[in-house]
């Protein structure tokens, strides 16, 4: 049984002292996961750019001036191809990522539809973040044979029209409903660095840990702070920030894997270390985010060797308690 975490509760742990907390979180990470198996993504942006929403931390919204370029949809083929290269590399599994408001039933779909079923056959876990979208889409995703849907709440319901006005709250929960009733699993977590309070951050996590089941995967995002966006000028997340957050995690998602998301180019690797000693076991790895760099792949690895860790493989379990991710 999981505990019931009030939000006050859930504010203590995030405010117990560094080390203290650190060495809690490391505790219910070894008592739920395998210590130093890194579950590694890949991540693929499939369709760039021209969002019509409004999220105030996103290069790929169309109303703000950033650098991206605009890119329809890939090709099937061409996706094909990157998960074998994800595959080489060691990853377990690949996310796909299109710049859409909600998913559509048109070509589109039945192509994303396609590469799921491909890169499925070659024994990666699939997930795929489009948007919001409705139970029967989603059912067509798990019968295409995705694993996870990824759609974040991204901070706390308080806070979510500071930052986003082109949808609600509500809309979010709605979509990871969807995608539960549907048999996938749900990736969803958040941003930090966006001027957020404390309080913000501890009402991300309480929505997190009263989703019934709680997502098997939570990813914590540092904002990558990108010009053109209304954000550009947030100043970086101190590192102690992504610590005390992953920590806080761990502890009130205990079986959860903690994705240890964007920024991780800005944080040192003494950083990153931390944050897996405060039970990260994920990560995005591949020279790109989406639209944004990522920490080259021959130091990641240097990193994995440097501090004894190792790749998880896909679809494997930890012990009869810990859900598969
Ligand atoms: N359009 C879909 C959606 O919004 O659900 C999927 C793609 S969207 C880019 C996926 C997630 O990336 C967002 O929910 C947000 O948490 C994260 N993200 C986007 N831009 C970011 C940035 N500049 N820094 C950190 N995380 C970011
Ligand atoms: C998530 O939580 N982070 C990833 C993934 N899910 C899709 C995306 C990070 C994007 C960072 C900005 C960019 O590269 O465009
Ligand atoms: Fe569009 Fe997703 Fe970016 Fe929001 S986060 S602007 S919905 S791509």
């Amino acid at each position: 049984m999981i505990k019931d975490w009030t939000k006050q509760e859930i504010l203590d742990v995030y405010n117990t002292p560094l080390l203290e907390l650190i060495s809690k979180a490391s505790e219910v990470h070894k008592k739920h996961h395998t210590i130093g198996e890194v579950q590694i993504s890949s991540l693929l942006s499939i369709k760039t750019g021209g969002c019509p929403e409004d999220c105030a931390y996103c290069p790929q919204a169309a109303r703000y001036n950033t650098e991206v370029k605009v890119h329809k949809l890939m090709g099937v083929e061409e996706v094909s191809a990157c998960a074998d290269n994800a595959k080489a590399g060691g990853a377990s599994r690949m996310c796909l990522g299109a710049a859409w408001r909600e998913v559509r039933d048109n070509k589109d779909f039945d192509k994303v539809l396609d590469m799921v079923k491909t890169i499925n056959s070659k024994g990666l876990e699939v997930c795929a973040t489009l948007g919001m979208v409705t139970e029967e889409q989603a059912k067509k995703l798990s019968q295409a044979g995705l694993y996870a849907y990824n759609h974040n709440i991204d901070t706390s319901e308080e806070n979510y029209n500071n930052i986003i006005s082109t949808r609600n709250y509500d809309d979010r929960l709605n979509t990871i409903n969807n995608v539960r009733k549907a048999g996938l699993t749900v990736c969803s977590g958040g941003i930090i660095g966006m001027g957020e309070s404390e309080h913000d951050r501890v009402g991300m996590l309480y929505t997190l840990s009263i989703l019934n089941p709680q997502p098997e995967s939570v990813p914590i995002n540092a904002l990558v702070a990108v010009e053109g966006t209304p954000m550009e000028d947030q100043p970086q997340v101190p590192i102690w920030d992504m610590v005390r957050m992953i920590a806080t995690a761990r502890i009130v998602l205990p079986k959860t894997a903690v994705r240890l998301s964007a920024g991780r180019l800005s944080m040192s690797m003494e950083g990153q270390a931390l944050c897996f000693l405060a039970g990260a076991n994920s990560i995005f790895a591949g020279d790109k985010l989406l639209t944004t760099p990522n920490p080259k792949y021959n130091e990641d690895m240097e990193m994995f060797k440097l501090l004894g860790l190792t790749p998880k493989k896909a679809f494997s379990e930890k012990s009869t308690d810990s859900i598969s991710v």
